[in-house]
C-alpha cells in the first residue's frame, strides 16, 4: 500500500472519482493505477497528459504508487513552452488517454496509453514498500518574471503533509465529496483536488470544465465542497441572484474553499448575502503548497488568507531582511516560510533555487500583514512582472519574448491590469514593426496562445509610437497607463 494513498485499498466498492458519466471506485482505481504502476515502474521520469479526464487521475495515482517522478503538461500549451518542459524535464515516456492526440513537441517520447477499466482481481499492483520522504512525487511547472517556466521538484513528503494540514483546518474527511472544474496540470485541480480526496478516502467528482450549471448540479448531489479559484467564485456570485438552484446547491454545501489568487471582498460579501455560506481562502504557491487557510471552526474572516497551517513556520520580513515583529494589521512585510511542505529545489536550476531561500526560509515574494490573531492578508507582491489571471502565474518576460518573435512587433512590454472577472488582464504595449500596418490584437494573442499557452494570450493590445524609457534604456513600466489614466 502507498504512504501516499492509505484509503486505496479499504473499501473496493466506495465510489473514488467521477468525470461526467464516468467513474471508478476505489478498488477499480486500484486496479487500473494498480496494472499502470507495474508497467511504469523504474522509469526515471514520465509526463502526464493532463486532460481533464479520469486517465489523468488514473496516471497521477500509478506513477505515485511506482514511485515514478510525474510531470503533469498542459495540454493547450504550445509548441515553444511544451519544448522546453521536455527538454528540461526528460521523461522516459508520456502517459495519455488513448484516444488523445500527442502534438510533435512529444513526438520522441515512448508513448504509454493509460487503462481505466482492467480486471481488479489479481491487479493490485506492486506491493507495499516505503519510499524515501524525499524522493519527488511531482514535477509542476510555474512561471517566474523572465525565462521559461521553471520545475519545481515536490517530494512525496510535502504532498502528505500538506493534505493532512488541510484537512486539519478544514475537518477533512471520507465523508467529503468534492466538486470541481480546475485544470489538472496544477497544484490546485491536480495536488489539492485529486491527490486530496483520494488520501482522505473520498470522492471528487470533476466537472470537466467549470461551469455554473456544473456547480449547481453535483453540489445537489451529494457534492460536501467545492474548490474554486477567484474567477470561478466570481462567476458564482454573478449567477446567484435569480438563480435559485445554485443559491440553494451552495448553501447546501459543507465548505466553499477558494485559492490560487485573492477573492475580492465585494464577491465573499455576495456570496455570503445570498447563501449563508462564507467562502474560505486558503493561500499557496506552487513551490510551498499551502501556507495557510481560514480554518473550517473559525469565524469567517473576508479578505484574510487565514493563520499558517499545521506544520508550516511563517515570517515577514522587511526589505532590509530584518523580521517584522508586530502583529498589527498594518506592518508590511514578504511572506516567508519553512517547514515539511516546501519543495527541495527547482529541477536543473540550482542558482534559481539558491536565490529562492533565505537559509532555509523559503522567499514567497508575496507582500502582507499580520494581525494579532496570527491571520494574514497578502496586500500585494514584489515583484511587478508577474500577473495572476484567472488563478494563473504568467510571467511578463515569456511573453515579451514570445511578442518579439512575431514579425509585426519591434518593441513589447507586457503588464497585469485589474479586471472584475479574472483578477488581472494581461495586457501587451507593442510598437508595430511597420506603424502604417500594425498587427491585429488577434494576430498577436493567437501566436501567443500557440506558443505558450492560451491563458498567457493578451486581452487587450495597446500600440505606440515608442515604449517610455528611461536614461539607462529600461523600460519604465509603471507610465504603461490605460488610456485616461495617464497621471494615475
Ligand atoms: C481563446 N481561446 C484560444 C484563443 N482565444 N485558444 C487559442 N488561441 C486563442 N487566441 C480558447 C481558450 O483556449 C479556451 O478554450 C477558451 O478559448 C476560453 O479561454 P479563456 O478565456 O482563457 O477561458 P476562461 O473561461 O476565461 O477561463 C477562466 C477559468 C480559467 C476557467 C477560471 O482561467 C481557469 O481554469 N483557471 C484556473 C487556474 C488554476 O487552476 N490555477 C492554479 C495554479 P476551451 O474553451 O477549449 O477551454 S496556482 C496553484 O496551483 C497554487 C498552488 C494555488 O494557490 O492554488
Ligand atoms: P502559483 O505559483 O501559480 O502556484 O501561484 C502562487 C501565488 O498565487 C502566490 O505566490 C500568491 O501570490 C497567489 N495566491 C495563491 N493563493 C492566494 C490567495 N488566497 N490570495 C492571494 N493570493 C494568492
Amino acid at each position: 500500500m502507498s504512504d501516499l494513498f492509505p484509503a486505496l485499498h479499504a473499501d473496493a466498492d466506495r465510489p473514488a472519482l467521477r468525470f461526467g458519466d464516468r467513474s471508478l471506485t476505489y478498488g477499480e482505481l486500484a486496479g487500473a493505477a494498480g496494472s499502470l504502476a507495474v508497467r511504469i515502474g523504474g522509469a526515471s521520469r514520465v509526463a502526464l497528459w493532463a486532460t481533464p479526464t479520469l486517465e489523468t487521475a488514473v496516471g497521477a495515482v500509478a506513477a505515485l504508487l511506482a514511485g515514478v517522478p510525474v510531470v503533469p503538461l498542459n495540454p493547450k500549451t504550445g509548441e515553444r513552452e511544451s519544448g522546453h518542459i521536455v527538454a528540461d524535464s526528460a521523461p522516459a515516456a508520456v502517459l495519455a488517454g488513448p484516444a488523445d492526440e500527442l502534438p510533435g513537441a512529444l513526438g520522441g517520447l515512448e508513448r504509454v496509453d493509460v487503462p481505466v477499466h482492467v480486471p481488479v482481481a489479481g491487479a493490485r499492483g506492486p506491493l507495499p514498500r516505503d519510499m524515501e520522504p524525499l524522493s519527488p512525487a511531482l514535477i509542476v511547472y510555474t512561471s517566474g518574471t523572465t525565462g521559461p517556466p521553471k520545475g519545481a521538484v515536490l517530494p512525496r513528503r510535502a504532498i502528505a503533509t500538506t493534505l493532512d494540514a488541510l484537512a486539519d483546518a478544514w475537518q477533512w474527511t471520507g465523508d467529503d465529496v468534492l466538486v470541481h472544474g480546475l485544470p489538472l496540470f496544477h497544484v490546485h485541480g491536480l495536488i489539492l483536488g485529486v491527490l486530496g480526496p483520494l488520501r482522505r478516502g473520498g470522492q471528487v467528482r470533476h466537472l470537466g470544465r467549470f461551469s455554473v450549471e456544473g456547480v449547481t448540479r453535483e453540489l445537489a448531489d451529494g457534492g460536501t465542497m467545492l474548490f474554486g479559484v477567484p474567477t470561478m467564485y466570481h462567476r458564482l456570485a454573478e449567477a446567484l441572484p435569480g438563480d435559485r438552484g445554485l443559491t440553494k446547491a451552495l448553501a447546501g454545501a459543507r465548505l466553499l474553499v477558494s485559492g490560487s489568487a485573492a477573492l475580492p471582498v465585494h464577491d465573499h460579501e455576495r456570496i455570503a448575502a445570498a447563501t449563508g455560506r462564507p467562502v474560505v481562502e486558503r493561500y499557496g504557491m506552487t513551490e510551498t503548497l499551502m501556507n495557510t487557510s481560514v480554518r473550517a471552526d473559525a469565524e469567517p474572516l473576508p479578505g484574510s488568507v487565514g493563520v499558517p497551517l499545521r506544520g508550516v513556520e511563517l515570517r515577514l520580513v522587511e526589505e532590509d531582511g530584518s523580521p517584522v515583529t508586530a502583529y498589527d494589521g498594518e506592518t508590511i512585510g514578504e511572506i516567508q516560510v519553512r517547514g515539511d511542505h516546501l519543495f527541495t529545489e527547482y529541477l536543473n536550476r540550482p542558482d534559481a533555487t539558491a536565490q529562492a531561500f533565505d537559509g532555509d526560509w523559503f522567499r514567497t515574494g508575496d507582500m502582507a500583514v499580520r494581525a494579532a490573531d496570527s491571520s494574514i492578508r497578502i496586500v500585494g507582491r514584489k515583484a511587478t512582472d508577474l500577473i495572476k489571471s484567472g488563478g494563473y502565474k504568467i510571467g511578463a518576460g515569456e511573453i515579451e519574448n514570445a511578442l518579439l518573435e512575431h514579425e509585426g512587433v519591434r518593441e513589447a512590454a507586457v503588464t497585469g491590469e485589474p479586471d472584475a472577472d479574472l483578477g488581472e488582464r494581461v495586457v501587451a504595449w507593442v510598437v508595430p514593426a511597420d506603424p502604417g500596418s500594425p498587427p491585429s490584437a488577434e494576430a498577436l494573442a493567437s501566436h501567443v496562445a500557440a506558443q505558450l499557452a492560451p491563458h498567457k494570450r493578451p486581452r487587450t493590445v495597446r500600440f505606440l509610437d515608442a515604449l517610455p524609457r528611461n536614461d539607462m534604456g529600461k523600460i519604465m513600466k509603471r507610465a504603461l497607463r490605460p488610456p485616461g489614466r495617464a497621471g494615475a
